[in-house]
């Protein structure tokens, strides 16, 4: 279960930072400053809104989100681990791995000047997630909110053998008509085209645009990618460290009418544009080792 708002007082940062109780049962810390606002649950260390000052909100959260102890929640950014989609060969573990339907600690919580501020969470192995995957980790997502929002997962192996995973900060983005607008950063890039068999494709030397579901893991890249919003007049920038895979995902009609926590309207407001190592990018840790990933999303005018 979640710690409970009431136990995480004495971390609270007074007039910036503060842990609430949702009805549905998850805790959350809501983050204010003169930079920008935030909330990120516990459950599965999930930013759920992020909103520079004098901007729209950067992230898209579904209307018809579940926020319960054991569903992900629809929106923000999911954190992935150990397995990127379906699990291969487990067809009963759940899509994307568990940690970001397990409710994680707060390590620490801090402000050095009153308008950055970062919060470590943590997850340890358990008997829960080693009947899933036998290993012993502990993962820390080390969260900063400013102008610009950083996220670092971070995985530590404690075992004493070594193990691969695959990993992804899931990042929805809000957009003001996904048909209008463009990715750029994966130009001549490989990718897995899920919407096709998985057949292997190079893109074009021009922005992306979604014109139907668009389902894609970008291979061997490092690249920073940026969401162009003419409607929003802005464009947001995913720059990126400790990653090999990026994830362009849209499920346009019928998959957004497929989903029970999702608008059968909501998808021309959002465009997941996710920082990962999934496929030929999973990552293997020796003993002791330690993992990091970095996505770091800001917003400039466009034009
Ligand atoms: O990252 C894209 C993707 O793998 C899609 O295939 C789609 O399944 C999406 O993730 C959402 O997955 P979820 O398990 O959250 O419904």
């Amino acid at each position: 279960m979640n710690p409970s708002a009431a136990s995480l007082r004495d971390l609270e940062l007074p007039g910036i930072a503060s842990f609430h109780q949702d009805p549905g049962g998850l805790t959350e810390l809501r983050v204010s400053t003169t930079a920008a606002s935030a909330r990120i649950f516990l459950h599965g260390a999930h930013v759920a809104e992020f909103q520079p000052a004098g901007q729209r909100p950067v992230l898209f959260m579904s209307a018809a989100s579940h926020f319960a102890p054991n569903k992900p929640i629809r929106g923000g950014v999911p954190v992935i681990f150990p397995w990127f989609g379906p699990r291969s060969g487990h067809p009963e573990s759940p899509a994307h791995g568990f940690a970001r339907t397990n409710a994680w600690e707060v390590e620490s919580l801090q402000s050095s000047d009153g308008t950055n501020v970062e919060a470590v969470l943590k997850l340890t192995s358990s008997p829960a997630t080693k009947a899933l995957w036998p290993h012993d980790f502990i993962l820390r997502h080390r969260i900063r909110i400013g102008a610009s929002l950083e996220m670092e997962l971070e995985v530590e192996n404690r075992s004493a053998e070594p193990f691969s995973f695959e990993e992804a900060l899931h990042t929805y983005f809000s957009v003001s008509d996904v048909r209008k607008t463009s990715v750029t950063g994966l130009e001549g890039t490989r990718y897995v085209d899920k919407t096709d068999g998985m057949k292997i494709k190079t893109e074009g030397d021009a922005p992306i645009r979604i014109t139907a579901e668009t389902d894609r893991v970008y291979l061997q890249t490092q690249t920073t990618t940026a969401i162009d919003d003419p409607g929003l007049a802005r464009r947001i920038e995913i720059a990126k460290a400790g990653s090999d895979a990026t994830v362009v995902w849209n499920p346009w009609v019928a998959k957004a009418k497929a989903m029970a926590d999702f608008g059968d309207e909501e998808w021309p407001a959002m465009i997941c544009v996710e920082t990962a190592n999934a496929g030929e990018s999973a990552v293997t840790l020796a003993p002791g080792a330690v993992h990091r990933m970095r996505a770091r999303i800001a917003v400039t005018p466009l034009g």
